[in-house]
């Protein structure tokens, strides 16, 4: 079974009005770069996101330094970052993709918010189409789809966790 299957069955749980979503975008294969923006738009207007604000940025060695930078401002509920590197183009690939897929994952961790990546790493441009509308769905659509289930999870451990004190604080009492 194909992991887009379970990515766009996850059924949305919030009211998302007052939700921002910050979408940025690396202007390379700007074709395919639409497609899965415009993927990722309709998915998030479909759930009632209040606000969708797009950023370019000129390659995809960009992404992370924009999410990081956007998400310090503390307004966006989710990011998501979409590019699309070609392996068989070039040599850049790997420090690319490696630099890409590090630098999210800090800056995810480190401003606690959630951003996704979205970044297409296919052998050729065939089969980015394949992925941005074609046979293998589009990437852009479970993206958006990522970043509502994030935002649930974080909304439910928020909402659950946040007035529990941690154990450790009851054995100091006790003592
Ligand atoms: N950016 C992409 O988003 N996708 C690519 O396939 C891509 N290929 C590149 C190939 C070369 C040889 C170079 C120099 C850059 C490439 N970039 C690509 C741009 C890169 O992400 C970044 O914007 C620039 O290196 C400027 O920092």
């Amino acid at each position: 079974m194909s992991l887009a299957h379970l990515q766009t069955t996850y059924q949305p749980l919030n009211n998302y009005d007052n939700v921002s979503i910050a979408i940025v975008v690396a202007n390379w294969h700007t074709e395919i770069i639409q497609k899965l923006y415009e993927g990722a738009y309709t998915v998030l207007k479909k759930f009632h996101v209040g606000k969708i604000e797009r950023f370019d940025v000129p390659g995809s060695f960009e992404l992370s330094f924009a999410a990081n930078h956007l998400a310090g401002y503390g307004v966006f509920d989710a990011i998501i970052c979409i590019g699309v590197v070609i392996q068989g183009e070039t040599k850049h690939f790997d420090f690319i993709c490696q630099a890409v897929a590090n630098g999210i994952t800090n800056a995810s961790q480190n401003t606690d918010t959630p951003i996704i990546f979205g970044v297409l790493t296919p052998n050729t441009l065939e089969q980015a189409y394949e992925r941005a509308g074609g046979k293998y769905g589009n990437k852009g659509e479970e993206a958006a789809y990522a970043a509502l289930q994030m935002i649930d999870f974080k909304f439910y451990a928020q909402n659950v966790y946040q007035s529990i004190q941690p154990n450790w604080i009851d054995s100091q009492i006790d003592s």
